[in-house]
C-alpha cells in the first residue's frame, strides 16, 4: 500500500485549477466548503455540489479540510451545546456522502501565524516565515497586547524592541497584516481590534480547561463520528506552543497521547503535520508516528528548518529538519501493517516560478507544491522498491 496521494483545494475561486492538482499527480483533493459559517450545518447538496466537481475532474473527494471548530465550543460559551450538535448533523451528512476523513483543528481564534508570508529564499523563491523578534514585536507594539511583555524573557524583549525600531512603516504594516491573515479559505482577515477582543474571550480558560473542552467535545463527536464510520483526524498547533498567552494542547507527543486517550477509538484521529509537529525540536516525528500509527488518518508532509533563536522557515520538503526518508519509511511500514493507504498531501510549498507573478494563497501555490509532491512520491517510490512493496498506486 501506498500512500494516496491529493491536494488541498481551496474550491471553484482557488487560483489552482482541479486539473492542476491532477496534473500535479493526484487522485484525491482535500478541500472543504468555505462558503459556510463556522458552525453552522453542512447541507447535504452543498456537500454533493463538490463532490460532483470533483469527481468531474476525475478524482475523488475523501479527506475534509476542515470541518471547523465554532469559538464558542473552545471556550464552552454561548450557543455550544447547539453548535455541537450541529457538528453532529454536519458528520452524519458528509458520512452519507461517501466522505471518510475530516480534519479539524482546536487553535484558539487564529491558525497557522507567520510573520512573513513572502521570504526571500538564495534561489530567489518565496516561503513562510516565523521570526520570534518581529513575533513578539507584532504583540507588544502593534496588538498591544495588555501584559504582553510578561510573557517573555526579558532578553527577548529587548529583542524584539530592537528589532521594532529598525522597522520601517512599511515592514510593519506588512506584519500586521501578515499576522492577521484569515482562517485557511475564508478571505475576510482578523483585526488587532477583533483579535484583542477574542482574547478577552480565553480569560481564565488556560491549557488544562482548553483541553477539558476538546475532551468534552471529542465525547460527543466521536460517538456519532464512530456509528457513520468516518475518521477525525486533528491538525496540530502551529506554530506548536503558546502564541499571544493563547494556549495551544495539540503540539506535543504527549498532548497527543492525552486526547487520544480522552475517547479511546479508532475514530479519534491525528492528521500528522510534520512540518507543524516539527518546528519544535523536542517532538520526535518518527516516534510519534510508531505511537499513533493506528488513529493517523490523513498526513500533512512538509519540512520546516528551525533555528536556535526559535525562528522556522518551510524549506524544501526534503530539505528542512524532518528526516523524510525515515518518515516515510514509517508511514510505508505502518500502512503496510494495517492494510491500508492513508491519504497524504503536500503541505505548504514555495512561491517559485511562473506562480511569483500570482496572487497565490500563502504556502499554496500550484508548482511549489508540485515540486513537493513530486519529491515525496520519489523517496516513496524508491523506499517501496526497497523494502519490497508492491507498484505505484
Ligand atoms: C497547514 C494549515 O498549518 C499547517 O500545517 O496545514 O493550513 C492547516 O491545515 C490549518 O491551519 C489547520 O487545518
Ligand atoms: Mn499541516
Amino acid at each position: 500500500m501506498l500512500m494516496h496521494q491529493t491536494m488541498r483545494w481551496y474550491g471553484p475561486n482557488d487560483i489552482v485549477s482541479l486539473a492542476d492538482i491532477r496534473q500535479a499527480g493526484c487522485s484525491g483533493v482535500v478541500t472543504a466548503l468555505h462558503q459556510i459559517a463556522v458552525g453552522d450545518v453542512w447541507p447535504v447538496a452543498a456537500i454533493l455540489e463538490r463532490k460532483k466537481l470533483i469527481e468531474a475532474a476525475g478524482m475523488t473527494w475523501t479527506v475534509i479540510e476542515s470541518l471547523p471548530v465554532h469559538e464558542d465550543i473552545k471556550k464552552q460559551t454561548g450557543n455550544y451545546k447547539q453548535y455541537v450538535e450541529n457538528y453532529k448533523l454536519s458528520l452524519k451528512n458528509v458520512a452519507r456522502c461517501g466522505l471518510q476523513v475530516v480534519t479539524y483543528n482546536f487553535m484558539p481564534i487564529l491558525d497557522w501565524l507567520r510573520t512573513n508570508i513572502a521570504y526571500p529564499m538564495p534561489d530567489r523563491s518565496k516561503a513562510l516565515y516565523f521570526e520570534r523578534a518581529a513575533f513578539i514585536a507584532f504583540d507588544i507594539f502593534l496588538l498591544k497586547r495588555p501584559n504582553a511583555e510578561k510573557d517573555y524573557q526579558p532578553e527577548e524583549v529587548q529583542k524584539a524592541t530592537a528589532r521594532f525600531a529598525a522597522m520601517g512603516t512599511e515592514e510593519k504594516k506588512q506584519l500586521s497584516s501578515n499576522m492577521m491573515l484569515g482562517l485557511p479559505g475564508s478571505d475576510e482577515a482578523f483585526t488587532p481590534e477583533k483579535v484583542l477582543a477574542e482574547l478577552k474571550g480565553y480569560e481564565g480558560i488556560d491549557a488544562k480547561k482548553l483541553k477539558q473542552h476538546l475532551f468534552y467535545f471529542l465525547k460527543e463527536v466521536i460517538p456519532v463520528a464512530e456509528a457513520c464510520g468516518l475518521k477525525m483526524a486533528i491538525h496540530p498547533d502551529d506554530p506548536p506552543y503558546k502564541v499571544l498567552g493563547l494556549p495551544r494542547i495539540v503540539s506535543t507527543e504527549e498532548d497527543v497521547a492525552e486526547l487520544l486517550l480522552a475517547v479511546p477509538s479508532k475514530a479519534n484521529g491525528l492528521c500528522f503535520c510534520t512540518g507543524s509537529f516539527g518546528a519544535r525540536a523536542d517532538n520526535n516525528l518518527v516516534k510519534m508516528i510508531n505511537r499513533f500509527a493506528d488513529n493517523i488518518h490523513f498526513l500533512h508532509l512538509r519540512s520546516t528548518k528551525r533555528d536556535a533563536e526559535g525562528n522556522f522557515f518551510e524549506a524544501g520538503h526534503l530539505t528542512g529538519d524532518a528526516d523524510m526518508y525515515a518518515i516515510i519509511k514509517e508511514i510505508l511500514l505502518l500502512m503496510q501493517r494495517r492494510g491500508i493507504s492513508i491519504p497524504m498531501r503536500p503541505d505548504h510549498g514555495h512561491q517559485m516560478l511562473d506562480d511569483l507573478a500570482k496572487n497565490t494563497y500563502p504556502g499554496y501555490t500550484a508548482i511549489g507544491r508540485l515540486k513537493g509532491l513530486a519529491e515525496l512520491r520519489g523517496v516513496e517510490y524508491a523506499l517501496s522498491r526497497s523494502i519490497g512493496i508492491k507498484g505505484l498506486q
